[in-house]
């Protein structure tokens, strides 16, 4: 039977734990992940002084209820003042105990859940079990020890790769790599035999068990003292920090500790390194914005007039329409959540161009030892295709991902409307169109939706899911738990035009356009921004995309370029459409991405400033990041007044995911908090004045919120959150 130890977050429950053969059993529970909160770390102290007090007890097994072991500390603890036992001190016990402590690891243990094993004697793993140390994506270092004890146990290279990437390492390879000791079928009984065994085995053997020596991570030295004297281990750590974690505060910090894991003779010197480390970042203002983050996130999931108990369908098969990139990037995320997939396309030849690419795609990942052979066949073997509109009547979603035209979409959704089952949901991928037009085709506007994912859609995370004014709650709560599944940064958007995410582009690449008409240069803008920490500058973006989406529509529709869009409508009639013409704001080689400067352009910068009457000036890198950077926040501001977004964590969360915002600085909204919203104001003002553009007439919202000394968080409450917003027919991505 199994002994319990209860404490949850608020400590209203006692402590206690049950033995059974002479052995206590501690079970954390503080559901639904078992975090190290005020309660349970008292708890674990408590329980262990006791079963340390009591003769009767032969030794320690620590487990967790439910999915989890420990997910780590409670992170909503950090920032604020940590009451009661701290978490080092329950460790020291629990290293120092005088009893053998075995770690049943019955599920998820990360951060801080993998120190407390690490600081037990013995670590056994459920077969499901996973581990790792992810404290890097909240701007933190494993501060319970991790850093000092995870080296000795895997050697400094792995608990680098491990602490770095923050990756989830599932039991088999934690058994490999030395973190546990074995796996096991049944983990809380065959911990508590473990330990009889002990005892049998000290009979056998003539001695005393409570004699026995059982060891300890912080004694085991042999991989650091290899490690000692040779930098290509360090070294290689700082570069792998430099490419997947560029400009972060956390990960040289990390290397910092290991160092000094490898480096310091006494253990208690490296662990009171890896503490001063840990301060640093825990004051570090990335940490508060990487927090804001990670809650932001799974705020996002919860839609706040939709509720809680929302019944949901269940998704077990679904239907793509269109074979192209977006629509066979889709049909890759549902089969890898184990979901088959059924792709319809038109053409046959379109069809087997797009089943191929996603076969080499999952050959590339087995190329790059992500997949077996096996996972392959299997994951690929739920990716069916045809040119039939019957073969979806039986799926429970089917996701349209067609190009963007929105008598086409008004087609296709008849045809869906008509083949596929009453109570199946019909979604759009559409970037820009309007939601309510196309499920006014069909019979079940409330089960219309959109699901705007983004390119390449089995890689990037952000999915915009696009509510319509008829969209039902039922079918709004499916497509966010079915988001969950296929491990995406879901995020509601009102149906309005640009929904969140290009809406905010549209105002920041236009203002980069502006600074490139008033005398920057895209090198210039680009690098500024780069280094304010986006992945991509504005230019380099554009030229990806392609320069003549909007031309061409603009010429369609016989409209004038606008300002901002004069230079790169120039460059188009010059044939330099972007990477697809090899140029465009820049050069690029054949075959390669890599933008080389192109001074040819300079002379049509220079003609289209001046025809527009714009005296070409120096810009400096400080303006350039602040006029893009508040473009973004002020129609940030708006969209929240609006309701469009739920949350100012809302459009963090989408600009994050989807448009290569640094996550350090914790998105838009994040940031204007963190600037202050009243220097936010000031600044607008300031460019206001410089440039005459009403981009930066602040918005409404930010002055009340300032006004008040408050920050950007919640919508206000609108009586109708559904209400239609006006919404124009061309897409905003047109106008770039
Ligand atoms: C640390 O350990 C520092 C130490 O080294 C040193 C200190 C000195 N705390 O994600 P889900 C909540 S730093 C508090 O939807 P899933 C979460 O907010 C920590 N709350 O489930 C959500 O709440 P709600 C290192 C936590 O199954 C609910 O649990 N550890 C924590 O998709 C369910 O979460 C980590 O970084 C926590 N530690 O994924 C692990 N964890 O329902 C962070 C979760 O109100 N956690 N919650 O929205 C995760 O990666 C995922 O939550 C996990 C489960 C994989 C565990």
């Amino acid at each position: 039977m199994k002994g319990t130890v209860l404490y949850d977050v608020r400590r209203k429950l006692a402590g206690l734990y049950e033995k059974t053969d002479g052995v206590a059993v501690l079970t954390v529970d503080n559901p639904p992940v078992n975090p190290l909160s005020d309660g349970v770390r008292t708890g674990l102290y408590d329980a262990l002084v006791k079963a340390e007090e009591d003769p009767t007890v032969i030794g320690v097994v620590l487990t967790g209820n439910g999915r989890a072991f420990i997910a780590g500390a409670d992170i909503s603890e950090f920032g604020g003042n940590v009451e009661g036992i701290s978490l080092n001190e329950v460790f020291h016990k629990l290293e120092n105990c005088s009893k053998p402590v075995v770690a049943a690891l019955n599920g998820i243990a990360l951060g801080g859940g993998l120190e407390t094993a690490l600081c037990c004697n013995y670590r056994l793993a459920d077969k499901n079990a996973f581990v790792g140390l992810p404290e890097v994506n909240l701007g933190l270092l494993p501060g319970g020890g991790g850093t000092q004890r995870l080296p000795r146990l895997t050697g400094a290279s792995e608990a680098l790769k491990m602490m770095l990437s923050g990756s989830h390492v599932p039991a088999k390879k934690a058994l490999d790599i030395g973190i546990i000791d074995k796996i096991v079928e049944n983990v809380v009984e065959d911990s508590i035999d473990f330990i009889i065994h002990l005892v049998d085995l000290c009979e056998r053997m003539g001695m005393k068990f409570s004699e026995m020596d059982h060891p300890k991570v912080r004694d085991k030295n042999e991989k650091m003292l290899e490690a000692r004297g040779d930098d290509k281990v360090l070294l290689e750590a700082q570069a792998m920090a430099a490419k997947g974690r560029k400009g972060q505060f956390a990960p040289g910090q990390i290397i910092k500790c290991v160092e000094s894991a490898i480096n310091l003779d006494d253990f208690d010197e490296g662990l009171k390194k890896e503490g001063e480390y840990f301060l640093e970042c825990l004051l570090h203002p990335q940490r508060e914005a990487m927090i804001h983050i990670f809650f932001g996130e799974r705020a996002a999931s919860k839609i706040s007039d939709v509720p809680k108990e929302t019944k949901t369908k269940d998704i077990k098969k679904a239907g793509i329409i269109g074979s192209g990139t977006m629509g066979g990037g889709i049909a890759m995320c549902f089969a890898n959540a184990g979901i088959p997939v059924h792709i319809i396309d038109q053409d046959q030849d379109n069809l087997t161009k797009g089943i191929s690419v996603i076969e080499k795609n999952y050959e590339f990942m087995v190329g790059r030892g992500k997949l077996t052979p096996e996972q392959k066949d299997a994951v690929f073997g739920l990716v069916t295709s045809s040119l039939d509109y019957k073969d979806v009547s039986d799926c429970d979603i089917v996701i349209e991902a067609v190009y963007e035209n929105l008598e086409l979409k008004h087609e296709i959704f008849k045809s869906l409307d008509e083949h596929v089952k009453e109570d199946a949901i019909l979604a759009s991928n559409t970037s820009g169109l309007d939601i309510d037009s196309i499920a006014s085709v069909t019979n079940r506007p409330e089960m219309v939706v959109g699901t705007h994912f983004f390119s390449p859609a089995n890689i990037m995370r952000l999915l915009e899911v696009v509510r319509g004014e008829k969209t039902s709650d039922e079918t709004l709560a499916t497509i966010m738990a079915i988001g969950k599944k296929l491990k995406k940064a879901a995020v509601v958007s009102l149906n309005a035009p640009g929904f969140i995410g290009n809406r905010m582009l549209f105002g920041y690449t236009a203002q980069a356009n502006m600074l490139l008409l008033e005398g920057a240069l895209p090198h210039q803008i680009d690098q500024a921004l780069e280094s304010f920490g986006l992945n991509m500058g504005p230019f380099r973006m554009m030229d990806l995309v392609g320069l003549d989406l909007g031309w061409r529509a603009r010429k369609l529709s016989g409209k004038e370029s606008p300002l901002h869009a004069k230079i790169g409508d120039e460059l188009c009639e010059q044939n330099r459409f972007g990477q697809k013409s090899s140029a465009g704001y820049y050069n690029y080689s054949e075959g390669s991405r890599a933008p080389n400067p192109a001074p040819e352009n300079e002379a049509t910068y220079e003609k289209i400033s001046s025809e527009n009457g714009f005296v070409r000036r120096d810009i400096s890198d400080e303006e350039i990041v602040d006029r893009c950077i508040l473009a973004l926040i002020n129609e940030g501001a708006d969209i929240l007044s609006e309701g469009v977004a739920q949350r100012a964590a809302d459009i963090d969360v989408v600009y994050i995911n989807g448009y290569g915002f640094p996550i350090w600085r914790g998105g838009p909204m994040h940031h204007a908090n963190a600037m202050g919203l009243d220097v936010v104001i000031e600044k607008l003002e300031k460019y206001r004045e410089i440039t005459g553009n009403d981009v930066y007439k602040p918005s409404e919202m930010l002055i009340k919120l300032a006004k008040n000394g408050e920050k950007l968080g919640e919508a206000p409450q609108k009586e109708d959150r559904k209400s239609k917003l006006g919404f124009e027919m061309s897409s905003v991505a047109n106008n770039f």
